[in-house]
């Protein structure tokens, strides 16, 4: 079905993967018609996929041939953001860019900053020879926070790790909870599996301040406000021990601290709880009914919930739940926000921590990366950062607090290079624009964090114009950094990325030449993780209670934490702001895809009926979204999404393509989370404006 280099035959079908920042990380197969990929469509062999894929990706090859793609490399002309630049050869560019980097390394590499995130999730083009090259010059560490640090060290911190149910076993359920996700939109395949399991009779609820297109396929929806989830966990809890729907046994053998989370739970009975959320009592009960007599319940969490000041602590009261009744037990059972934790990764061979050395830089969190790029230096955040190398990832449009961002990378004195496919927003206020390739041009090795098969992705064409991987470009900098420095000539910067695949998974049970063959190859995992607990946590149960976080000074249970902006902490900004993606973009990436943008129409914000009444907006009125932070034009809909109280500013557009040049970034701030220093983009107040 596959050929292993760019086909010489005349049609051909090529196996890849998906890889966009997805849970589904789905099977690709792309027709090739002498050299030209024809059509990407989903690997009917896949079980996972079954042959469908989202509306983006089906629209791949519109994307991969773009008439916008960046095709040679971009050297910066006119003032910075002015949108000049010049094509320039490789080796120029190159040369210049490791001639800059050595003479800031030679003062100090800290000066240096990588910044990049799951543009690619790609284990080679995502974190490989790119990490190899920034070890081996010492540039300073970054904190990839951005998205699922919050609930990820919440899990680690519970369970032990990023564990849970294998999605596949979901159909099996009876009640689906779908706590702070909206499938439909973002993680359609496992979609397909509550909907079987709906078939088979489960009943399916949807948790979500937002009426989403799942919530409105959902038997019920409880649309509490934003960052809330906490307290409705600990009612749930209240309502499991009052009314005795508890596995004793499980919680006597596998659990740590239950008398203390009891004392904890009985605190918040359900009137307290559904006045803090903004739900009726009896929803509340209701769904404690349902959790605690069906068997098996399972819970698919996502990020959703972690996007606040209190997500972290919210995401370990959820997943006490399983435990208190025993939900582990049954492979249909549980809970999954990822299952990123059991994909065994050769990760250290891939990226070479120990070509630091001696070395330890320091680290600088991407979701402060507005105020990291502002400081002057010194007062224990060490130098000023004077280049930074942007790969797999648009933080000008993604980053929180956008004026400061912008303002950073404005910046005359920062170095900037951006390795992209397109002219984002933050491309267009690099030094040089490097042409990278797209999935269907290169080589990758993939895990999923919805799933637990591991991908493998071919190249299916050549790479278009003088694009060249990730990795290839890292190699190229690196013999041009040979120059200046011989560490850059070992031949661990010429591994190709062909063999990086191979070496991804080598000697941990996932069989390259199935890969070869099939695309894919599933982990042989338990069918469920926790039945006998055995959780990888210090105590070896479900830890309730946290030693670690009592060592750090911090609560040790789980607590709900009120969102840092509300209408009580600033009356001029009434409105709590959530701003989830929107259904036919995938954060930034394919803003420039037309027929995807032509789906998404415009910049919107949803808004209650009431709340536009009393602000004299209606239905689809240019409007003015804003706090002490900036101003965010766009049109008003009120289509039913939104709840009294929150408005839904769905993202991540391109600035550029904004009515005033933003996007809903302009809006948020950068605070963190309690736990894993995530920010949180859906803890935001605001106030909105009719414009004329
Ligand atoms: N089409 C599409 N798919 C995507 C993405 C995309 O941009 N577009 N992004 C990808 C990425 S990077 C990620 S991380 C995943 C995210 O995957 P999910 O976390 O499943 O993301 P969403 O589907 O947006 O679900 C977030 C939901 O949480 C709701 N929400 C907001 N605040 C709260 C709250 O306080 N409590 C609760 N209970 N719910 C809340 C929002 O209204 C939204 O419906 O999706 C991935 N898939
Ligand atoms: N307000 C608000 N902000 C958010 C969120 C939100 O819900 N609300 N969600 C947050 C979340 S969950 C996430 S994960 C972040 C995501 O933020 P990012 O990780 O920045 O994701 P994208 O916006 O998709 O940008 C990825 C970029 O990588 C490029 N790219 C893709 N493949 C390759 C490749 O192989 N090589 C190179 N060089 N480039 C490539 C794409 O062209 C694209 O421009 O945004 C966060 N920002
Ligand atoms: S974005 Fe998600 S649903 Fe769409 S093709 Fe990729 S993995 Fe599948
Ligand atoms: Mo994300």
């Amino acid at each position: 079905m596959s050929s292993a280099t760019p086909p010489l035959q005349a049609t051909s079908q090529v196996l890849g993967a998906c890889p966009h920042d997805c849970p589904d990380t789905c099977s690709l197969v792309t027709t090739v018609e002498d050299g030209i990929a024809k059509r990407v469509q989903g690997n009917p062999d896949h079980p996972h996929t079954g042959g469908v894929l989202c509306a983006k990706v089906s629209k791949y090859t519109e994307r991969s041939y773009h008439p916008e793609r960046v095709l040679t490399p971009l050297r910066r002309v006119g003032p910075k953001g002015s949108g000049q630049f010049e094509p320039v050869g490789w080796d120029e560019a190159l040369a210049d860019i490791a001639a800059r980097l050595h003479a800031l390394a030679a003062r100090d590499p800290e000066t240096i900053l990588p910044y990049s995130y799951a543009g690619t999730m790609g284990l080679v083009q995502g974190e490989s020879m790119d990490r190899r090259f920034f070890h081996q010059l010492g540039a300073s560490l970054l904190d990839r926070t951005i998205c699922s640090s919050a609930g990820g060290e919440a899990l680690n911190l519970t369970y032990g790790g990023k564990l849970g149910m294998r999605v596949e076993h979901f159909t099996e359920s009876r009640l689906i909870l779908i706590w702070g996700s909206n499938s439909i939109g973002s993680s359609l395949h496992f979609w397909r599996y509550a909907l079987e399991a709906k078939r088979n009779g489960a009943r399916l609820v949807c948790i979500d301040p937002r009426k989403t297109e799942t919530a409105d396929k959902c038997h019920e929806h409880l649309q509490l406000l934003p960052g809330t989830d906490a307290a409705l966990a600990l009612a749930l809890m209240h309502e499991l021990i009052t009314h005795g729907w508890l596995d004793h046994d499980y919680i006597a053998r596998h659990t740590l601290g239950w008398e203390e989370l009891k004392a904890r739970a009985l605190q918040w009975p359900p009137e307290r709880a559904a006045q803090v959320c903004g739900l009726p009592v009896e929803q509340i009960r209701q769904l404690a009914r349902d959790y605690g007599t069906t068997t098996p319940a399972a819970i698919r969490l996502n990020y959703g919930v972690q996007r606040a000041r209190g997500g972290g602590n919210a995401v370990r009261a959820i997943a006490c739940l399983p435990a208190l009744v025993g939900a582990w037990r049954h492979r249909a059972g549980g809970l999954l926000l990822s299952a990123s934790g059991a994909l065994p990764a050769q990760r250290a061979r891939l990226q070479m921590p120990h070509l630091l050395g001696e070395r330890r830089p320091r680290t600088i969190n991407m979701s402060t990366i507005g105020d990291a790029l502002l400081h002057e230096g010194g007062n224990g955040f060490g130098p000023r950062v004077d280049a930074i190398v942007v790969y797999n990832s648009n933080p000008v449009a993604v980053a929180p607090e956008s004026a400061k961002v912008v303002a950073g990378f404005a910046r005359e004195n920062l170095f900037t290079v951006v390795l992209e496919q397109f002219m984002t927003d933050t491309a267009d206020l690099a030094d040089y624009v490097l042409p990278a390739t797209t999935q269907i041009e290169h080589w990758d090795i993939h895990g999923s964090y919805g799933h637990t098969d591991v991908l493998l992705n071919r190249p299916a064409i050549a790479p278009l114009g003088q694009a060249r991987s990730n990795g290839q470009i890292f190699r190229d900098l690196a013999a041009h950094m040979a120059r200046h420095d011989d560490a850059f000539a070992a031949a661990h910067f010429q591994t190709g990325d062909e063999q990086l695949c191979r070496e991804a998974f080598e000697g941990r049970g996932v069989d390259f030449n199935e890969l070869l063959d099939k695309g894919f190859a599933t982990l042989a995992l338990p069918e469920a993780p926790f039945a006998e607990g055995g959780f990888p946590t210090p105590s070896g149960r479900c830890e309730f209670t946290s030693a670690e976080l009592a060592r750090r000074g911090m609560d040790p249970l789980p607590d709900y934490l009120p969102n840092y902006e509300t209408a009580e902490t600033d009356a001029r900004y009434p409105l709590a702001m959530i701003s989830p993606p929107a259904r036919n973009f995938l954060n930034s990436s394919f803003v420039n895809v037309k027929s995807l943008r032509t789906m998404e129409g415009r910049p919107l914000v949803e808004l209650h009926p009431d709340d536009a009444a009393t602000r004299g907006v209606a239905e689809g009125d240019r409007v003015r979204v804003f706090n002490d932070r900036g101003s965010y034009e766009c049109h008003a809909t009120l289509n039913g999404r939104a709840r009294r109280g929150v408005v839904n500013g769905l993202g991540i557009w391109w600035r550029k393509h904004g009515d005033n040049g933003t996007n809903v970034n302009e809006l948020t701030h950068q605070r963190l989370t309690d736990l894993g220093r995530a920010p949180s983009f859906y803890d935001c107040a605001v106030q909105v404006q009719r414009l004329a």
